[in-house]
């Protein structure tokens, strides 16, 4: 194949699905990982049709290390270059002061957003290190720079995917494999329906009374860094909402 392929993880909604989209749209081969099927294969469908690129769909749970291993390890000859990996997959569950915390929601925050990214990209490092060129991006987190309420773990989470990318800054140094941390504030997806377990009016109010980002304005990050020429670096970039301050200042209009 003489296009580009990009690995996309957390493909099937929110941010991921935007990465899809943009990469597919400006000719990338996409690799789709989530672990809602039946959402990657209309995907996957749509990406074909729209911008007439080749897609594969794995239904990937990214916690799964020996999953992650096999299915790149069975990947067809034509699709084992892969030039770009997003780490996107994440979640966050509940909102608790630590004291209340559960233990099992931080036990599926730490194993998909750190785990499962370091289970991913020490499989697919070595390939672009070995033909001296890639980009991985990491979806980390505004939220794993600065605390605020309830936020703990996950924020523990995201400011560990932060320092991973600051140090594969150093270990893929003079590799020719450049690695880009975006740390993105407020973003309309499914995000708090997941954090607040299908509690679709709470999750509303998170985004309401001002003009949240989409997951295409993180998806525009994304590309531009990825399709930069060879010898420049966009290592990090915090994006926020323009009503956006910090975690816990956000202007909103009362409704
Ligand atoms: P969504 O809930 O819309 O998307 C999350 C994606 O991650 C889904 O495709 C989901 O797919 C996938 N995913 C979750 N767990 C797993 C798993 N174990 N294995 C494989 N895939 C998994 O939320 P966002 O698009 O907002 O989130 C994407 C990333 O962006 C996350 O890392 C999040 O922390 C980060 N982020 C989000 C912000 C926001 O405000 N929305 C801001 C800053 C960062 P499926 O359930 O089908 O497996
Ligand atoms: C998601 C952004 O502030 O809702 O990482 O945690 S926030």
């Amino acid at each position: 194949m003489k296009h580009l392929i990009a690995l996309i993880t957390g493909a099937s909604s929110g941010i991921g699905e935007a990465c899809a989209h943009a990469f597919a749209q400006a000719g990338y081969h996409t690799i789709l990982w989530a672990r809602r099927s039946d959402r990657l294969q209309t995907l996957a469908d749509t990406l074909r049709s729209q911008y007439n690129v080749s897609v594969l769909t794995h239904t990937v749970d990214v916690r799964d290390r020996s999953q992650v291993e096999v299915t790149l390890g069975d990947l067809p000859a034509e699709w084992s270059n892969i030039s770009v990996l997003i780490n996107n997959a994440g979640l966050s569950r509940g909102l608790h002061p630590f004291h209340h915390g559960e233990h099992a929601d931080w036990e599926e925050m730490i194993d998909t957003n750190l785990k499962g990214l370091i289970y991913v990209s020490r499989a697919v490092l070595p390939g672009m290190v070995e033909r001296g060129s890639g980009t991985v991006i990491n979806i980390a987190s505004i939220a794993g720079l600065q605390p605020y309420p309830g936020g703990n773990v996950y924020s523990a989470t995201k400011a560990a995917v932060k320092m991973l990318s600051d140090s594969w800054q150093i270990d893929l140094n003079g590799t020719g494999v450049r690695v880009t941390n975006i740390d993105p504030g407020l973003v309309e997806t499914e995000f708090s329906d997941v954090r607040f377990r299908g509690d679709t009016d709470r999750a509303a109010t998170v985004y309401k009374g001002y003009q949240p980002l989409t997951g295409a304005d993180i998806a525009d990050v994304a590309l531009f860094a990825a399709t930069r020429p060879a010898h420049v670096s966009i290592q990090d970039v915090l994006i926020t909402p323009t009503a956006q301050a910090t975690t816990t200042l956000v202007r909103k209009e009362t409704l």
